[in-house]
């Protein structure tokens, strides 16, 4: 078949989600959008950060509040609404991927900025969501992480387990358990997903990334944020996104509010 150059990018990023659960496309967002997303991050999260305060905080959605969560210790999310960022997310360049594999009528469930500070240390593996049958089915929701500045690996860009989301089926392999996956376990990790069969141990892929690239991933993938051993925060925005019947429901567990007394 003959392929435009429009349609190739597209071709291939359907087909790395497919195989390898991700896929990177470098410097996907122009200077001006990137700088916007990473202002807009950076007042967000000093209003956030300075409301918070010396106010208790645990690890992870639930020990979290609706404005913040310690995805892990000095690793902060910070919800930011596509209205917050100033920009249509569906004429984003990352959504003609997004309804290239969830449909026209995908929609935004989440999106703000993932911040981890020097020294913060590398998370357990997790999945974001789990699957929904016993068989393999297509992604029913997928992230775009953008780069708001330079990454190298001493900034502990995204990790993952390759190919990992045929792997993570709970429903498929009893021996797997479902909250295990999805919120920060010690013993979750690639080997464990193999554990007791002849299949290979997935590979795990980080690269660098320069400022405005994305990697886009289908949410039941094995990954996780990388130590921060540089001196400076690392700033990866956010845009998550579902099937129109599907219904995420781990990312914000809190109903606490950093604004109440
Ligand atoms: O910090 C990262 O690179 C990934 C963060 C992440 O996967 C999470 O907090 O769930």
């Amino acid at each position: 078949m003959d392929l435009t150059n429009q349609q190739q990018p597209h071709k291939r990023v359907r087909s790395q989600l497919e195989s390898d659960g991700f896929s990177l496309l470098h410097r996907l967002c122009e200077p001006a959008l990137t700088e916007q997303l990473l202002k807009v991050s950076r007042e967000i999260q000093v209003d956030v950060k300075n409301t918070l305060g010396k106010k208790q905080i645990g690890i992870g959605s639930r020990a979290g509040y609706q404005e913040i969560v310690q995805r892990s210790p000095g690793r902060w999310d910070i919800p930011i609404t596509p209205e917050q960022f100033a920009i249509v997310h569906q004429q984003m360049p990352w959504w003609t991927f997004i309804t290239d594999i969830l449909g026209q009528d995908a929609e935004h469930a989440f999106s703000g900025v993932v911040s981890s500070e020097p020294v913060s240390p590398e998370q357990h593996w997790h999945i974001d969501s789990p699957h929904e049958a016993t068989e393999h089915l297509p992604a029913h929701a997928i992230n775009v992480l953008i780069a708001l500045t330079d990454l190298p690996l001493a900034m502990g860009p995204t990790e993952f387990a390759c190919g990992s989301h045929l792997l993570t089926n709970h429903l498929a392999n009893p021996t797997l358990v479902s909250d295990q996956l999805v919120y920060q376990h010690a013993e979750t990790s690639p080997v464990l997903l193999v554990n007791g069969t002849c299949k290979a141990t997935p590979e795990y892929c980080s690269s660098t990334m320069s400022e405005g690239s994305c990697l886009i991933f289908d949410d039941r993938i094995l990954h996780r944020g990388m130590a921060n051993r540089s001196g400076s925060t690392r700033r990866i925005a956010y845009f998550s996104y579902r099937r129109k019947d599907y219904l995420p429901y781990t990312h914000f567990e809190s109903p606490r509010s950093v604004f109440d007394a």
